[in-house]
């Protein structure tokens, strides 16, 4: 059963954030001394000790502070989490992590915390370039304090899309929005990518493989600006496996859907 202080949603933002901050201030400090770096699956996911030490972070602090809270975090503590029953923090310690070792900047901690499945406060928190986006179900979205409007439909042919060059040699319809925009650019951090379709950076960001810490943060904060993310087939997110993701302006999100799967 949750109690009160568990279900107190604005004191709990702000504890997140508080310990995001410090994660951050961490994350800077080890970029000062060496950390280890490995590869996981393939070349493109490395992960270092920064990653495992602020799960490890977040983990104790979640434990400590709200113990029916469960975490589920990319560098481990996911394994434990089947279900999203109660109230679950979606932890991606550092998304970026490639960006983070070859750019040592362009990383962001990214946090959802949902309950039964909903998001309920999303936080992503650019360290390098010291932006806090965050928000909290009903309440809107901020940056560094400053409230997010809420988007207006936009439309493809003025759009600045995101997504990695790789995906086009998986599916060439991307060549189509890619001629039907005005422009198009590429991150490498899906939480941030987010974000910047939430304050209107960007119109949409399209990935191939994400896992549920990659947008989660994300997630929550569009929900506040009306903007729209399901999967690449329109269907909802699930944040409990790796999936393919659509998050868009909710104009430019018609027409994305409508140049891939043909009108509707
Ligand atoms: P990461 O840095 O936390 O691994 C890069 O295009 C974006 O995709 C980043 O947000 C990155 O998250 C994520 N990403 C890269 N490889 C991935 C994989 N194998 N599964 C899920 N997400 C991945
Ligand atoms: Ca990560």
């Amino acid at each position: 059963m949750l109690n009160s202080q568990e279900l107190n949603f604005e004191q709990i933002k702000g504890q997140a954030e508080e310990w995001t901050r410090e994660a951050g201030q961490y994350i800077k400090k080890m970029m000062e001394s060496s950390f280890s770096i490995s590869t996981k699956a393939h070349q493109h996911d490395l992960v270092t000790d920064v990653d495992k030490n602020v799960e490890k972070f977040f983990l104790d602090k979640v434990a400590e502070t709200y113990p029916t809270h469960r975490l589920m975090g990319e560098e481990g503590s996911f394994e434990l989490i089947n279900d999203l029953e109660g109230i679950v923090w979606i932890l991606d310690p550092i998304d970026g992590t490639v960006n983070f070792v070859h750019q040592e900047s362009n990383f962001a901690i990214s946090i959802g915390i949902y309950l039964e499945g909903e998001p309920i406060i999303g936080i992503v928190f650019d360290v390098m370039g010291d932006e806090l986006f965050s928000s909290i179900k009903g309440q809107g979205a901020m940056v560094n304090g400053q409230r997010l409007p809420k988007l207006a439909r936009n439309s493809l042919n003025e759009a600045i899309l995101s997504f990695n060059a790789g995906w086009m040699l998986k599916d060439r319809r991307l060549e189509k929005l890619v001629e039907s925009s005005r422009g198009v650019r590429s991150y490498g951090v899906a939480a941030l990518e987010m974000a910047y379709v939430a304050c209107g950076r960007l119109d949409a960001y399209i990935s191939f493989n994400l896992a549920p810490w990659d947008i989660a943060g994300g997630f929550a904060l569009l929900q506040e600006v009306g903007g729209t993310a399901t999967n690449y087939n329109g269907d909802p997110l699930n944040f409990l496996e790796k999936d393919t993701l659509i998050a868009a302006n909710p104009g430019v999100y018609d027409e994305v859907i409508e140049v891939i799967h043909g009108e509707k």
